[in-house]
This record gives C-alpha cells, sequence and structure tokens, in this order.
C-alpha cells in the first residue's frame, strides 16, 4: 500500500477553450458524483477548496486562429497560481475542469514545482484526442485542442511561458495513452516534434497491460507523475457526457487496469479531471464513472496486492 500527500480539490468552472458549452458544470458534477467522499474512503486526507473564478464565456467565433485567447489566458493563470500554491504547501492538486485548455496552467505549474524541487515530471495524458493543435493548423480555433502543443512550446506566448520559460514541458516527458482522433496538420506536428503516442491501434495489439508498462517505464522514487484525464479517454458507450466523444476507446476494465498501474507506481503527485459535460450526461453517469476510476487510481483494488 502507498501512502499519499494530502489532497485538494480545485474546481475550475469553465468551457472557455472548448467547442460545446456545459464543461463549465463540471466541478461540480463531480462532487455530486461523491467524489470527496470516494477519496476520504480511500484513507485520504482531502480538502475541497470550493472553485476558481474568471472570465465568462463570450461564446465569439475564433480570431487569428484562436476561440477566447485573453479568457483564456485567465483562467490558465488562476489555475496555475492555485496548483502551485498546492503543491508549494506539499499537498496533492486535483483539478476539476472545465475543458482541458486548463492543463496548460496545472501542468505548468507541476513542471515549474518539478523544475525547483529537482524532481523528474513524467506526464500521462489519457485521452482520446492528442491536443498538439495550433492556430495555423487547428480546424476549430478551440484552445482545448492545443495545449500538449502549448506546454512543448508551440503556440501564442501568453500561453507557451504562463509559468517559465517555453518550452515548459520537454516532448520526452509525455506519454499519451488512448489516442484515436488525430487532424492532418496534428498528425505531422506530433511526428515532427517526436511525441510518444499510445494510441488505439496499439493497445489493441499490445494490450492495455503492455501499453501502461512501457508508459510507465522508468518511473524511480524521484518522479513526480502527472495524469491528465480527459474523460473523453473512455469509449462513448460508457461516459457519454463529454463534448467530442470519439468511438473505439478503453472499456472499462481496460480503463481500470489502466488506473491500477499507475497507482502501484505510487508516485502520482497531481491530477487533472477535464471535459467531463453534465449538459451531455445521462444521470451523471460519466461523473459516477470518473469518480471510481479516480477510487483505482488512489489505490482501490479488489484484494489486497503486494
Ligand atoms: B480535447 C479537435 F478538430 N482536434 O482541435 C480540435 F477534432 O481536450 C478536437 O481532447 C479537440 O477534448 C478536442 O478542435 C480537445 C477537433
Ligand atoms: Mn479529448
Ligand atoms: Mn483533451
Ligand atoms: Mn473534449
Amino acid at each position: 500500500m502507498h501512502t499519499f500527500p494530502p489532497i485538494s480539490l480545485i474546481g475550475a468552472p469553465t468551457d472557455i477553450g472548448a467547442g460545446h458549452r456545459g464543461a463549465a458544470m463540471g466541478p461540480e458534477a463531480l462532487r455530486v458524483a461523491g467524489l470527496a467522499d470516494a477519496l476520504r474512503s480511500r484513507g485520504l486526507d482531502v480538502i475541497d477548496r470550493g472553485n476558481l473564478g474568471g472570465p465568462a464565456n463570450p461564446w465569439q467565433p475564433p480570431e487569428q486562429g484562436y476561440r477566447h485567447l485573453s479568457e483564456v489566458v485567465a483562467w490558465n493563470r488562476a489555475v496555475a497560481q492555485a496548483v502551485g500554491a498546492e503543491l508549494d504547501g506539499g499537498r496533492l492538486p486535483i483539478l476539476l475542469g472545465g475543458d482541458h485548455c486548463l492543463a496548460i496552467g496545472s501542468i505548468g505549474a507541476v513542471a515549474r514545482h518539478c523544475r525547483e524541487r529537482g524532481k523528474t515530471l513524467r506526464v500521462l495524458w489519457l485521452d482520446a484526442h492528442a491536443d498538439f493543435n495550433t492556430s495555423t493548423i487547428t480546424p476549430s480555433g478551440n484552445v482545448h485542442g492545443m495545449p500538449v502543443a502549448c506546454l512543448c512550446g508551440y503556440g501564442p506566448r501568453e500561453l507557451t511561458e504562463l509559468a517559465g520559460a517555453a518550452p515548459m514541458l520537454a516532448t520526452d516527458a509525455i506519454r499519451q495513452i488512448g489516442i484515436r482522433s488525430v487532424d492532418p496538420g496534428e498528425k505531422r506536428l506530433v511526428r515532427e516534434a517526436g511525441l510518444d503516442i499510445y494510441d488505439m491501434r496499439y493497445i489493441d495489439e499490445i494490450g492495455m497491460m503492455r501499453a501502461m508498462a512501457e508508459a510507465l517505464d522508468g518511473i524511480d522514487a524521484n518522479t513526480h507523475l502527472h495524469v491528465s484525464f480527459d474523460v473523453d479517454f473512455l469509449d462513448p458507450t460508457i461516459a457519454p457526457g463529454v463534448g467530442t466523444t470519439i468511438p473505439g476507446g478503453p472499456n472499462y476494465r481496460e480503463a481500470q487496469l489502466c488506473m491500477e498501474m499507475i497507482a502501484d507506481t505510487g508516485r502520482i503527485g497531481s491530477l487533472d479531471i477535464v471535459e467531463l459535460n453534465p449538459a451531455l450526461d445521462v444521470r451523471n453517469q460519466t461523473a459516477l464513472l470518473a469518480v471510481d476510476l479516480v477510487e483505482s487510481l488512489f489505490g482501490k483494488s479488489t484484494l489486497m496486492r503486494d
């Protein structure tokens, strides 16, 4: 059994980077689904810090390849500040999104923390999408399709330098799992950048167990593991409450195994739960599933294991 630091839940109720409204209701849906008590039942110390504030969603078309860039920057600054403060206090931040653009602030702050403490950062990006678009190649202008690119230094300075000099994150620190939708220009850029992608074909071929063993390879006692969990990672038949469903994702057992294997490392230091859209959910089932999986991520298992 691993011990985890005390946990802080941070709500960021916004859909500022998304192409559908509704992810702003994500934090409350996760609370209603019992996230805090589920973690407490694992013996963890949990504080809910409530919600951050930020600009309203003006719901405007993209300008120069970005929709709502200044509002995205404002929300990400608030997220980076809040996540950084929890890490400084020795706590494990769980960011409740909100759309996935918020990972720029969240992971930016985690990366800065790791630099300051001499820790090795590993980011596990669980998603149907690579989120590696830029203003020139994006089909939508939605910044939730760009956070990995921004963290790796491709993007507007307000975002690439949000929490330190660009690139805030080295490409080789990232492992993407569950990917099954990459846009044409994005395909070229992920190849050029050398991003390590465990796509669904690879998972079909070698299985979730071996794929995760590879993605987690090299993690040691000095590693800070950050998990960025885009709920659209999951197959839409079990997780309909997201704006951008893509068929052919991990099923319930595969998702559980993924989380269990991450838990076994004992190295998780921060987490994003993003892209949950209660407006599209059915009786909060996607939020309940996310909570169930997060329990596994923090060590819940059927039997006692060594
Ligand atoms: B998410 C998309 F075109 N690639 O850029 C885009 F398919 O955070 C989708 O992973 C992005 O949910 C999805 O708009 C962003 C699209
Ligand atoms: Mn996604
Ligand atoms: Mn995403
Ligand atoms: Mn999405």
